[in-house]
């Protein structure tokens, strides 16, 4: 993704407020003026995990904290500044690029994930952001499964400005990658989208289509997909674990989407995802708007997640 648009982090603070809310409520009063003790120092672990964070990473956040304050009087702000920056520090090695006109071309994306989890609309931003930069673009609707996907695609792709290829209901998806690829090569494109479905009859099925899509892609271009995103929606909690634990074996991913940071108290899953992911995160969704769809920013997100205001 380019450089940071203007107000991002306020769109990122703004995504994150019922999770940065959930856990400044928790923080304000209990800490105040009192000097640290253990019971206080659960209290703060209990919240972490509440959060979602993973117990291990609590313990070991709060561990750093502890060590530093014991016995010493705590505001509020020192708080969330020492927070923030171990949460930043659990996860900077975990932060990596999307970056696709860095590449070769054309770049074929590839997204993955279980139904409802944000792979469409997520695919759609990233179309509009790339054409909003000039790339040529194509975006394939790989989702044969069910007629409204196409149809939800096909809106995200008038409103990019991409150009668009479906197939009928029930069509092989592995046919349609092939023939975009071949399209996209032929016609210069920059990037190649590729949707695919996140459900169909079972899940052993979707897995053989989404191995079958990769195969045929090997056929034009040995090295695609470049990217492989799997989007994970941050509203499951650690269900996203088990999902990143699937896809991540047996498909093999690039980097991770997580969609939905706003819709959730417990914005803190990213962490243990992060930690339990091969491949690192990449972008996150905090909003339906195109521009709340961003480059993931390790510090900002820990700054942000624990209420704070600038980045
Ligand atoms: N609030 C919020 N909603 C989001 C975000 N990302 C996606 N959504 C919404 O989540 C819903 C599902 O998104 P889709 O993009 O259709 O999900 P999908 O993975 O393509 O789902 P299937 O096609 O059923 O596999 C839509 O209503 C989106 O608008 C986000 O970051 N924040
Ligand atoms: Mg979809």
């Amino acid at each position: 993704m380019t450089e940071p648009k203007k107000g991002w982090f306020q769109r990122l603070t703004q995504g994150l407020s019922r999770s940065s809310k959930a856990m400044t409520e928790q923080l304000t009063g209990a800490f105040v003026k009192a000097p640290l003790d253990q019971a206080r120092l659960d209290a703060l672990e209990e919240m972490l995990i509440e959060a979602d964070l993973g117990p291990q990473s609590a313990a070991r956040i709060v561990e750093r904290f502890g060590a530093e304050r014991f016995g010493r009087s705590v505001d509020e702000r020192e708080i969330q500044e020492a927070l923030a920056e171990a949460i930043g520090d659990e996860l900077t090695a975990r932060q990596g690029d999307f970056d696709p006109l860095g590449g070769p071309k054309p770049f074929v994306v590839l997204f993955i994930g279980v139904n409802g989890s944000g792979k469409t609309t997520t695919l759609g931003k990233i179309a509009a952001e790339l054409k909003g930069r000039g790339a040529k673009v194509l975006i394939a609707a790989g989702d044969t499964f069910r007629a409204a996907a196409v149809e939800q695609l096909q809106v995200w792709a008038d409103r990019a400005g991409a150009d668009f290829m479906s197939r009928p209901t029930g069509s092989d998806a592995a046919g349609l990658a092939y023939d975009a690829l071949e399209k996209a090569r032929a016609e210069d494109y920059d990037v190649l989208l590729i949707d695919t479905a996140g459900r169909l009859q079972n899940k052993q099925g979707l897995m053989d289509e989404l191995h079958k899509i990769i195969r045929v892609l090997k056929k034009v271009d040995a090295d695609a997909p470049h990217e492989t995103l799997l989007v994970l929606d941050a509203t499951v909690g650690r269900n996203a674990l088990a999902q990143e634990n699937i896809f991540g074996n047996q498909i093999g991913v690039s980097g991770i989407v997580m969609t939905k940071l706003d819709g959730t108290a417990r914005g803190g899953v990213l962490v243990p995802v992060a930690q339990a992911s091969d491949s690192p995160i990449k972008l996150i969704g905090v909003g339906e708007q195109i521009e709340d769809l961003q480059p993931f920013n390790a510090r900002a997100f820990a700054r942000s997640l624990v209420g704070l205001e600038d980045a």
